[in-house]
């Protein structure tokens, strides 16, 4: 099966019901699962009569608007593979994305244009066609493409995720593997045509695009679209009556629950079917608070880029705060030692995961692809997920406790430390850098960066040059300069030792 079918057979079974209702200020703009259908078919006829074959890469960078949702499908619908791209990537960033995964089209907005011109003279070799979603007449008109089937084996996402090594990988997902999500999230969420889901995650990445958008159109649900989260906007929805459904990093339960306050206006949230918190650690305390605030029981998942969605708390039985679940149908999971042997239950280790979700590996890199998996004496292949954790022996529910690899989780974005030391070293006098994740009560974690330089420098000056090269999400939130870094024996950085 590939995710054409699943969207036909919500499709076929009522034409007339609402897929997608766009909310932007005032103004609101809604299409039927027809009606959105209707206008894919023309995109993907343009983008096919324009030389979009199946299997091009076609990178977006664009915010969440309507048109996101058309491009994405007509993407797959021409065969094609969808690469999202964070809107808060800049010229370095992008640059790696374009380069590596060779795309034939960009498509963006606008307002994007002045900072993709940045990419002016850099060599973007494969890159066919710029598309501006405010200017898509010339894609009208064309005639419709063959029936195109792709396997489940196609691949339907390319998404950059940030390895170990600084520069981020392309995560080669099938359309076999975002079914797979999709059907077990289906299943064991309970959803159903009737479900509204308030959706303000950013279309990008995985939570957004597959949790979010992609199920609930498998669903035949309806999508309430926010260009971003805006905190009034976001009560205003909940309390509403209009949605069912909200999506959220641990960050935007935060920003609603300081935004509630002391107020003495209720909160209550009861009518609501499904709250969901996924993508970063959601502390025990913002449960509960949620919990006491709206009369709703965050259902909290663990998921990633690579995997898709691994496991959740039940929709019906007990939310532990602090756990994550069980594996969702399809899945299985296993602790394992630093051997790949089995722990006991009870035992920390690190959390390895196999099943039908799990992506084939990463875009041009066999070698990150080959480590990044392990095969069992049964010859069954686990992925490494790098995340640290236990499973409760009574209940059978994952507690994540970490992570084995050097990873900063800020607002539900990752950030890995060796990219911005990469970004420090290149700035004039700097001889070492080291960034470490400092908790947060608004972000969860936020980078802080230790320098050693050779000359006295400003740190706005190293702050703002940071800005130029990375996204403002990474920007180290603090800098401080030291003699040196604590080192072992061997030379290596002692990354615990740094006063954050
Ligand atoms: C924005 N800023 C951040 C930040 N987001 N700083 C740290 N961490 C973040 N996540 C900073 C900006 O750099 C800027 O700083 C300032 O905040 C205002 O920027 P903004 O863009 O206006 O912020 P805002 O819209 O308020 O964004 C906050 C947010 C956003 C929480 C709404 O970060 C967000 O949408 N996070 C969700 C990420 C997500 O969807 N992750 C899922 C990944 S998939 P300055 O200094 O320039 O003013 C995944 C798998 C899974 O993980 O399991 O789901
Ligand atoms: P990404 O690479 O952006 O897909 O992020 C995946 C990572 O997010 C995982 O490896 C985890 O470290 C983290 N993550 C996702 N869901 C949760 C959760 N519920 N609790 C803690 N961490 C999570």
């Amino acid at each position: 099966m590939n995710l054409l079918d699943l969207f036909a057979i919500a499709r076929a079974r009522d034409p007339g019901a609402p897929a997608l209702q766009w909310v932007d200020g005032e103004r609101e703009t809604e299409w039927s699962y027809g009606e959105l259908w209707d206008e894919v078919e023309v995109l993907a006829s343009g983008l096919a009569h324009q030389g979009l074959r199946p299997g091009d890469r076609v990178a977006c960078y664009l915010g969440n608007r309507p048109e996101f949702v058309l491009i994405y499908l007509a993407i797959l619908r021409a065969g094609a593979v969808m690469l999202p791209m964070n809107l808060a990537y800049r010229r370095r960033e992008l640059e790696h994305l374009l380069s590596d995964a060779q795309p034939r089209f960009l498509v963006t907005e606008e307002c994007q244009l002045p900072i993709l011109a940045e990419l002016a003279d850099s060599d973007l070799a494969g890159l066919k066609e710029l598309l501006v979603v405010e200017r898509l007449e010339s894609l009208r008109g064309a005639p419709r493409p063959p029936e195109s089937a792709p396997s489940g084996d196609d691949l339907a996402l390319l998404m950059y995720t940030s390895g170990t090594t600084g520069a981020s990988k392309g995560a080669r997902i099938t359309h076999g593997n975002v079914v797979a999500t999709v059907t077990a999230l289906l299943a064991a969420w309970d959803w159903s045509p009737s479900d509204r889901l308030l959706l303000t995650l950013p279309l990008f990445h995985t939570h957004g695009l597959v949790v979010g958008l992609t199920t609930a159109l498998a669903a035949g649900a309806t999508v309430r679209l926010h260009r971003k989260f805006e905190t009034e906007a976001v009560w205003a929805d909940l309390l509403s009556g209009e949605v069912d459904l909200f999506f959220g990093v641990p960050t935007l339960y935060q920003r609603l629950l300081d935004r509630a306050g002391t107020s003495p206006v209720p909160f209550d949230l009861s009518h609501l079917r499904l709250l969901c918190s996924g993508s970063a650690p959601l502390p025990a305390e913002t449960h509960q608070s949620i919990e006491e605030l709206t009369g709703q029981t965050i259902l909290e998942r663990y998921g990633m880029t690579e995997t898709g969605m691994n496991l959740s708390n039940p929709y019906a039985g007990a939310r532990i705060p602090g756990t994550v679940g069980k594996p969702l149908p399809g899945v299985s999971a296993r602790i394992v030692d630093a051997e790949d042997r089995e722990v006991p239950a009870g035992d920390q280790g690190e959390l390895q995961v196999r099943g039908p979700n799990v992506f084939e590996g990463y875009w041009n890199a066999p070698e990150k692809t080959a480590a990044s998996f392990v095969i069992d004496a049964t010859g069954h292949r686990w992925f490494r997920t790098g995340d640290l954790a236990c499973v409760d022996p009574t209940t059978g529910y994952f507690t994540l406790l970490g992570r084995s690899r050097e990873l900063i989780i800020s607002g539900g974005y990752n950030i890995y430390p060796r990219e911005i030391e990469e970004v420090l070293c290149t700035y004039p006098g700097i001889r070492a850098a080291a960034v470490v994740g400092r908790p947060s009560t608004e972000w969860g974690e936020v980078p802080v960066a230790f320098i050693v330089s050779d000359r006295s420098l400003a740190t706005d000056d190293l702050v703002a040059f940071c800005r130029s090269q990375i996204a403002a999400f990474k920007v180290p939130k603090e800098v401080r300069v030291i003699e040196a870094l604590p080192t072992n024996a061997l030379g290596k950085v002692q990354k615990h030792l740094l006063p954050t």
